[in-house]
C-alpha cells in the first residue's frame, strides 16, 4: 500500500481535471461527488505501478488508470443502485443524494468517459486497451448477473462462487494490471502473467471484502456492514458457514486458476 501510495497525487488531479468544467451539471455534479469521496484507487494506482516495474514512465499509463478507475466508480454506482444501498465510502451513495435516473445517466457517463481515454493512444495500442477493456466490463455484467441469479439460489458451489467473483471483481484487477504493462509495451507472456496475478489479486481482494461486509468496523468499511445479508447474497463465509467447499472442488478450482501446487514459483 505504501508503494502505491506514491501514485495517489497524481491520479487525484489527472481525475478532477476529466470533469472539470464539464456542462450540464447536473449530469457532472454526482460524478464529480463520487469521485471526491475518494475510495483506494487501488486499480489505477496498480496500472501505474506495472507500467513502472518493467521500466516504463508510468505518466504514459495515466490514460489508461484514469479509465480504469472511472470504469470502478461507474460500476459502484449502479450498484449501489440495483442493492439499495444507502452508503457509499461512508456518505450518501449517488441514487440516495440525488434520484435514480440521475444516478443511471451519470453512470452511464462515466462509462463513456472511461474508454474515451483510450483515444490519447495510438491506434496498435487503443486497439489492444479497448479490447481488454470491452471484454472485461462484458465479463463484470456477467458476473453481476450471477451475483443476482444467486441472491434467490440455495445450492450455489464454491466453485460457481469463485467464477462469479472472478468476473464480478477480479477481472477488472487483472485487466488494470495488463493494461500498465500493455503500455510499457511487455511481451505478451508477460502481459499474460500479470494478466493471472492481477485475477488471483482480485479474488483474494473480494473475499477480504465479502469478509468486512460482515464483521468489518462501521465506522471504517464506508458501506452499510451487514448489506450482504440482507441481500441474501452468496458470499464465501456465507459458503463455508452452509458446509460448502470439497476437496474435488478445490482441485478443479486450482486448475481453473493454472495454479500449481507443487510448484513452489507458481503461489499467487
Ligand atoms: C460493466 C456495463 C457494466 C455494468 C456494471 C453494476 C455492475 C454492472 C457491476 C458491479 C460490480 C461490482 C460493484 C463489484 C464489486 C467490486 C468491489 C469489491 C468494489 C469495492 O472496491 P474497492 O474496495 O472500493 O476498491 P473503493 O471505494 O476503495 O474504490
Amino acid at each position: 500500500m505504501e508503494i502505491l501510495k506514491k501514485y495517489d497525487v497524481v491520479l487525484q488531479e489527472h481525475l478532477e481535471k476529466a470533469v472539470a468544467q464539464k456542462e450540464p451539471h447536473q449530469l457532472y455534479d454526482p460524478i464529480k461527488y463520487i469521485l471526491s469521496l475518494g475510495g483506494k484507487r487501488i486499480r489505477p494506482a496498480l496500472t501505474l505501478m506495472v507500467c513502472d516495474f518493467f521500466g516504463s514512465d508510468f505518466r504514459k499509463a495515466i490514460s489508461a488508470a484514469l479509465a480504469v478507475e472511472l470504469f470502478h466508480n461507474f460500476s459502484l454506482v449502479h450498484d449501489d443502485i440495483m442493492d439499495n444501498a444507502p452508503l457509499r465510502r461512508g456518505k450518501r451513495t449517488v441514487h440516495e443524494k440525488w434520484d435514480v435516473n440521475t444516478a443511471i445517466l451519470s453512470g452511464d457517463a462515466m462509462l463513456i468517459l472511461a474508454y474515451r481515454f483510450f483515444e490519447n493512444y495510438e491506434p496498435q495500442m487503443f486497439q489492444e486497451l479497448a479490447k481488454l477493456f470491452s471484454e472485461t466490463a462484458l465479463q463484470v455484467c456477467e458476473g453481476q448477473q450471477h451475483d443476482m441469479d444467486f441472491e434467490i439460489r440455495d445450492d450455489v458451489t464454491l466453485l460457481e462462487y469463485i467464477k462469479m467473483i472472478d468476473h464480478k471483481t477480479a477481472v477488472l484487477l487483472g485487466a488494470a494490471m495488463k493494461m500498465g504493462a500493455i503500455v510499457a509495451e511487455t511481451s505478451e507472456s508477460d502481459k499474460d502473467k500479470i494478466y493471472q496475478f492481477g485475477r488471483n489479486l482480485g479474488i483474494a481482494f473480494q473475499l477480504q471484502d465479502d469478509y468486512l461486509d460482515v464483521f468489518g468496523n462501521p465506522e471504517t468499511f464506508g458501506k452499510q456492514v451487514g448489506g450482504d445479508i440482507i441481500s441474501n447474497k452468496k458470499t464465501f463465509l456465507y459458503l463455508m458457514a452452509v458446509g460448502q467447499g470439497s476437496t474435488a472442488q478445490a482441485e478443479e478450482l486450482e486448475h481453473l486458476f493454472s495454479i500449481n501446487p507443487k510448484d513452489p514459483t507458481d503461489k499467487i
